[in-house]
């Protein structure tokens, strides 16, 4: 058993816990955060001010920064420089790390951003990054794979397919996701109208024109969940379907979100991008929802096609369709079955908490 821990962990500056801003990262903040607290670790978050933590995280300490948020490395090109606005969070929160290190045993870092991982050689106390993305820019990816070359054992990636975008001295640490499962109720049955789902931020890099373009084909309601980011991307793709096939049904928090999610017969899994991992799909499983997906980055590895979902090849709506229409093989119980086994908050938790000892040992 590992001695218990005094441990740091560092939010994305893009977006408040709690606001949905973050993505995907605030679903892994609470997972991992909980999962150690349930492990015996004194956990302190450090996020946006305004930040909020879930129940689950109650006993952890909240400190909370002001300041500017980061420009999202989503929305900006490849060989965009690094950006640190005037009175930025960023430098705010590693302001604050580098006050409180000593207080600490290690500090996790969970932000896509240039800094914490510049700073990793710099800091005495040891900085773990968990990679929330694929490559986005070379400027990340330099920065990303400096820290590789100095001690790759700080870096851990959520799929085998996000890590392979980097160019790594050895094989990469891969500690998929954790959820907190009690969160969804599985849902043996969908509703008796035929729905799809689709949930996700509402930007570009998730493909969403695509699931809308087959709701339309099969003549189903698209049910979607989501920020919606772009609000002028999410015109478009309402324009392009007849009216009616898209329900918008905003940023919902889980417990509401499981609870529609789960009367749906199928999720479907568009991304345009290297998806890091695709949380979304996890929680569908949790619910009974087999996911149709593109065989594109994270959620190829955690469908089982013709068990819990469908691969397809990307961008290819006629096989996403086709896929969508004949998919009654799937087993909505095999789907939680797989997420009970691979991705819950305590699995998560018991990876993160190797990972870190075995990086907290003498290189
Ligand atoms: N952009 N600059 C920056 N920093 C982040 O931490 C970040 C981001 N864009 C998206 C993002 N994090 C999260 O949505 C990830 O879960 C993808």
């Amino acid at each position: 058993m590992t001695a218990p821990w005094r441990l740091l962990v560092v939010s994305t500056p893009v977006g408040a816990l709690g606001s949905g801003g973050g993505g995907g990262v605030e679903l892994t903040l609470e997972g991992l955060v909980a999962g150690l607290i349930g492990r015996g670790h004194r956990l302190t978050v450090l996020a946006a001010e305004g930040s909020r933590l879930s129940r689950a995280c109650a006993s952890a300490r909240l400190w909370t920064v002001a300041g500017v948020d980061q420009p999202s490395w989503q929305h900006q090109g490849r060989d965009a420089p690094v950006q640190i606005p005037a009175a930025g969070l960023l430098p705010a929160l590693w302001r604050q790390v580098q006050a409180h290190q000593g207080e600490f045993d290690a500090v996790l870092n969970l932000a896509y951003d240039w800094l914490p991982f510049w700073l990793t050689p710099l800091l005495p106390t040891p900085l773990f990054h968990l990679v929330s993305m694929g490559s986005v820019a070379t400027v990340m990816d330099e920065v990303i794979e400096a820290v590789a070359s100095s001690d790759q054992r700080r870096l851990a990636f959520h799929t085998r397919a996000q890590a392979g975008d980097f160019r790594l001295p050895a094989p990469p640490l891969v500690v998929g996701n954790g959820f907190d499962l009690s969160a969804y109720s599985f849902q043996a049955r969908p509703a008796a109208e035929p729905l799809l789902g689709w949930a996700g931020r509402i930007a570009p890099e998730k493909g969403l024109e695509d699931a809308a373009a087959v709701a339309a084909r099969l003549g189903e309601r698209l049910l979607v969940w989501g920020v919606r980011e772009d609000p002028a991307y999410a015109a478009a793709v309402e324009a392009s379907v007849p009216p009616g096939t898209i329900d918008w049904r905003g940023f919902l928090p889980t417990q509401a979100l499981q609870a529609e999610l789960g009367r749906c017969r199928l999720l479907l899994n568009t991304p345009k991008w290297n998806e890091a991992f695709g949380n979304v799909v996890v929680e569908a499983m949790a619910c009974g929802v087999p996911v149709v997906a593109y065989a594109r980055g994270g959620p190829g590895e955690l469908i089982v096609p013709g068990v819990t979902g469908l691969l397809v090849p990307a961008d290819d709506v006629e096989a996403l369709t086709l896929a969508a229409r004949g998919s009654a093989a799937l087993e909505r119980s095999a789907c939680r079955r797989w997420v009970e086994r691979h991705a819950s908050r305590e699995a998560f938790a018991e990876r993160i908490e190797t990972w870190i000892r075995d990086g907290l040992r003498p290189a």
